[in-house]
């Protein structure tokens, strides 16, 4: 403790997700005075949010879990895609093996943190009036740790249950027989409306755009058994920086027009039947660059869908005729049985482009159409996503500038980690960086390896303070838009552009080099002593 009460550490790190337990983990190891701060209850980061039915991960594992073989060789995963209680319980047993509980602090929102120029170190206040001095910062806050519910009318009017999935309660909640609308149909609003269309007695599902979900391919192991046998882990691990999306599989060397119409078939109809993302991001290699490629996916993806759904108008809605966007550029989810629901009769599809939604009344939802009776509404509309977890935060530089204020009109990183103006202040799963389109435990990996190869590097040669110039931030910047731009995302309205926040700034918010370069630039980078950064 300092004279005014302060922690001295180190580093600070934020967020028990896969990003900081990783980092608390290894920069003890290397012999730091570290801790954890967390506003859950426990580790698991998105994991120990979101609780709703059916919340799921959509990688696969093993590439959904660490490297390290003192954890793999003790933990056997009961599903493929394992759910978020067993994620929970992975968390749990990678505390117990990486003995993490005694320098975590649970239930610790970080509200500030200043930088003190002439002590060169961070002071962190938190919401219980905690207050830290670390020479390091290190944001590991994850791209959905700020929810967003839309501004309608009323919503404190409503007399039944209210609720974003994110925030779901422990326990106490019973959805059966009763009258739900689910907004939203992203991962979380398609998971949800999966899993407790059986048990309630109606379902409203309001859907904005549609969800190109692919079929998921659950697999269920027993005694122990696992997708892969475990002597081939350690190679596996390594080969997920040679995937574009830091996953176990890459796109074709190929592209769509390169088949004739039947081999073409024959790759999609495989792709499809493999499941996980393979239709995705194991296709061909101008799926997210040509328009007409893109078109051809989407024609594919569109009739398998339509083949599921009886009513022809609700096929109309789910998955149109005329390709509304391009594919792949919004999140693709992965689903168990998502279409099929919509045969049932007690199960409704609101297409709000058609209907909008106008306030949210005491009874249910007011649309331009009609009024409609809810017990719950699940407002399954996602999140302020990859900026907004870091903005949350009161970020101040020595010049008392905000991160807030530096991210105005426009986000400036260097490779995605950090941000000139902000000494010693890193982060993982931030913007510019592959996360969200990067498997997250790798991105974890490289990321936090990275973070901890710089602070060794400060600390062999004495230094204080390690910044980003402002010229490589700009130079990120226009790497980061090149990649974009020579791809179709900038075509389409998602939350990867910054789209689903009113007022947010319109701009690609990941890097799209591949998890490959991007590997390759960050060892470049350390190898040539920190190129692009003020070291002090
Ligand atoms: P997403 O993917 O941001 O999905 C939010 C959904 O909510 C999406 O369908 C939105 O439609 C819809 N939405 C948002 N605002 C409105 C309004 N005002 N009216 C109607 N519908 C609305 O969040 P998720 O939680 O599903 O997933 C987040 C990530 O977590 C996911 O991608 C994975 O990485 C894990 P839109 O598409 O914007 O038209």
């Amino acid at each position: 403790l300092s004279l005014n009460g302060a922690q001295e550490l180190d580093a600070l790190i934020v967020g028990a997700g896969f990003g900081g337990v990783y980092q608390l983990k290894h920069l003890r190891d290397a012999g730091y005075k570290v801790k954890l701060v967390e506003g859950g209850l426990d580790y698991g980061g998105v994991w120990y949010w979101n609780r709703y039915p059916g919340a799921r991960v959509d990688s696969s594992i093993p590439v959904y879990e660490f490297s390290d073989p003192d954890l793999w060789q003790t933990w056997s995963w009961k599903q493929r895609f394992p759910g978020s209680a067993e994620l929970r319980a992975y968390f749990v047993h990678v505390a117990e093996v990486w003995d993490l509980r005694r320098d975590t602090e649970f239930d610790t929102f970080v509200e500030s943190a200043v930088w003190d120029d002439g002590e060169s170190k961070w002071t962190i206040k938190t919401k219980k009036g905690d207050v830290y001095k670390a020479k390091f910062f290190l944001p590991n806050t994850g791209f959905a740790a700020k929810r967003y519910i839309p501004d309608w009318k009323g919503i404190d009017t409503f007399q039944g249950t209210f609720l974003h999935p994110s925030y779901w309660p422990h326990e106490g909640l019973e959805l059966k027989g009763k009258k739900v609308a689910v907004i939203g149909t992203g991962s979380t609003g398609i998971q949800i409306a999966t899993d407790i269309a059986p048990l309630v007695g109606q379902l409203a599902v309001f859907q904005r755009t549609i969800n190109t979900s692919l079929p998921m391919r659950q697999v269920e192991y027993q005694d122990g058994e696992q997708e892969i046998p475990r002597e081939n882990y350690p190679d596996f691990f390594r080969g997920r920086t040679d995937s574009f999306g830091g996953f176990d599989f890459n796109f074709l060397g190929r592209s769509t027009f390169d088949d004739d119409p039947e081999k073409r078939r024959e790759t999609y109809e495989n792709l499809w039947a493999e499941g996980d993302f393979k239709f995705w991001l194991a296709t061909y290699q101008d799926l997210l660059f040509d328009s007409v490629a893109n078109r051809e996916a989407y024609n594919f993806w569109r009739d398998k869908t339509r083949a599921k759904i009886h009513d022809a108008r609700v096929q109309d809605v789910l998955a149109p005729m005329k390709q509304p966007y391009s594919f792949g550029c919004k999140r693709v989810s992965l689903e168990n049985g998502y279409f099929e629901i919509f045969n049932e009769s007690h199960v409704h599809l609101v297409d709000v482009k058609s209907t909008p939604i106008k306030e949210i009344t005491p009874k249910g939802i007011k649309t331009s159409e009609k009024e409609w009776e809810f017990d719950y509404i699940i407002c399954a509309t996602g999140f302020d996503s990859i900026t907004g977890s870091l903005k949350q935060i009161d970020i101040r530089g020595p010049s008392g500038q905000s991160l807030q204020e530096h991210w105005k009109n426009a986000t400036y990183t260097h490779m995605g980690l950090s941000v000139s103006g902000f000494p010693n202040m890193f982060f993982s799963y931030g913007p510019q960086a592959p996360t969200p389109f990067c498997n997250g435990p790798t991105c974890a990996e490289l990321q936090g390896d990275w973070i901890l190869g710089l602070m060794n590097h400060m600390r062999d040669k004495g230094l204080k303070r390690a910044e980003a110039e402002e010229e490589s931030e700009k130079k990120w910047r226009e790497l980061v838009l090149k990649y974009a731009n020579a791809t179709l995302l900038p075509t389409t309205r998602s939350w990867y552009m910054g789209d689903n926040i009113p007022g947010k700034p319109r701009e690609p918010l990941l890097y799209l080099g591949g998890v490959p370069t991007y590997y390759k630039t960050l060892g470049e980078v350390a190898k040539n002593g920190y190129t692009g950064f003020k070291l002090e």
